[in-house]
C-alpha cells in the first residue's frame, strides 16, 4: 500500500500561538508549489487567463471575482484538504477532540484595478469581519487564503487588525451605512494593523472569521489569483439566518441542525 505524501507541512507551536493571540498567521512555505500550479491551471480553465471569463457566480462585490472551486472532488487536488484540515485543527486549539469540516472553497481572483472588467472584483477589500456572513452558531471557523503565485502589497494583499478577534461579533458590513468599520468600532484603532502581507510561492495566511481584515486594490495588470478554503469546527451548526455561503434547502438542513458530511466533508477527524 502506498500513502500519498501530504502537499502541506505541519504547523509549529509558535504558529499556533501567533494565530490564537493575533487572530491570523502567515504559514511560510506551507504548500508544495506543484500543488499550487495544479490549482492555478484548473482555475484558469474555469475562469480564463484573465480570471474574468466565468459566468457570474452570484456574489457580486468589489473584493474579488468569486467562483466555486469544487476541488475536493478533484483527485489531484484533494490531498491539500487533509493538510489544511490538520493545520486548522491545530490552530483552532479546541480542548475537546473536535474534528474539522470543509465549509466552503472558492477562487478569488482580484481583478486589475486599471482595467474595465466583465465581472465585479477589481476594487479594494474594505475592512470587515467574516463571521456574521456564514450563519453558523459558533466561532472557530477560519479562512486559509492561498495565493497561487507570489504576491506583494501591489497585488492587493490583506492586512489584519491584530487581536480584533477578541472584540466579539461586530455586525455585518452592510449595516455600517457605507462607513469604515473603524469608524463604527473605534476600539479597532487601539489595535495594531499588520502590513499588507508579502507571500512567496507556497506561503499562505490563515485568519479567524472574527479577525478584521482588508486589502488594497490590485495594481498589477493581471489578476491576483487566490484560492480560499474555509474550515469550520465539525460540530458547528447552521444558526438559521440566511446564509451567503451555502443553500440549506439543497442540503435538507434545518436551523441548529448539523452540516451533512456529504456536502461538507470532514477534513480532519
Ligand atoms: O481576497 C481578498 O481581498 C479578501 C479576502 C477576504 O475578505 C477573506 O478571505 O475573508
Amino acid at each position: 500500500m502506498t500513502t500519498a505524501l501530504s502537499p502541506c507541512r505541519t504547523v509549529t507551536p509558535e504558529e499556533v500561538a501567533h494565530y490564537q493571540e493575533k487572530g491570523w498567521v502567515q504559514l511560510k512555505r506551507f504548500v508544495d508549489p506543484d500543488m499550487l500550479a495544479t490549482i492555478l491551471k484548473v482555475a484558469k480553465s474555469v475562469m480564463g487567463e484573465d480570471g474574468d471569463s466565468n459566468p457570474p457566480y452570484g456574489i457580486d462585490q468589489p473584493y474579488f471575482n468569486a467562483m466555486l472551486g469544487g476541488l475536493h472532488a478533484n483527485e489531484d487536488v484533494r490531498p491539500i484538504f487533509g493538510g489544511l484540515g490538520t493545520a486548522a485543527k491545530a490552530l483552532m486549539g479546541r480542548k475537546a477532540d473536535t474534528g474539522v469540516r470543509l465549509f466552503n472553497e472558492f477562487y478569488a481572483p482580484k481583478l486589475p484595478a486599471a482595467k474595465k472588467t466583465r465581472n465585479q472584483g477589481n476594487g479594494p477589500t474594505s475592512f470587515h469581519q467574516d463571521f456574521i456572513t456564514f450563519a453558523v452558531d459558533r466561532s472557530g471557523g477560519m479562512t486559509c487564503w492561498i495565493p497561487l503565485e507570489a504576491y506583494g502589497p501591489e497585488a492587493g494583499t490583506m492586512s489584519f487588525i491584530e487581536g480584533s478577534h477578541k472584540l466579539g461579533i461586530l455586525g455585518n458590513y452592510t449595516s455600517y451605512d457605507g462607513k469604515d468599520i473603524r469608524e463604527v468600532w473605534p476600539e479597532l484603532n487601539d489595535l495594531p494593523l499588520s502590513d499588507p502581507v508579502t507571500y512567496e510561492l507556497g506561503d499562505i495566511t490563515v485568519h479567524d472569521h472574527r479577525t478584521v481584515h482588508g486589502a488594497g486594490s490590485n495594481q498589477l495588470d493581471r489578476p491576483r489569483w487566490a484560492y480560499l478554503v474555509l474550515p469550520q469546527p465539525a460540530d458547528a451548526r447552521w444558526n438559521g439566518a440566511p446564509p451567503e455561503a451555502f443553500d440549506p434547502a439543497a442540503h435538507g438542513m434545518v436551523p441548529y441542525g448539523k452540516f451533512p458530511d456529504e456536502g461538507f466533508p470532514i477534513i480532519a477527524p
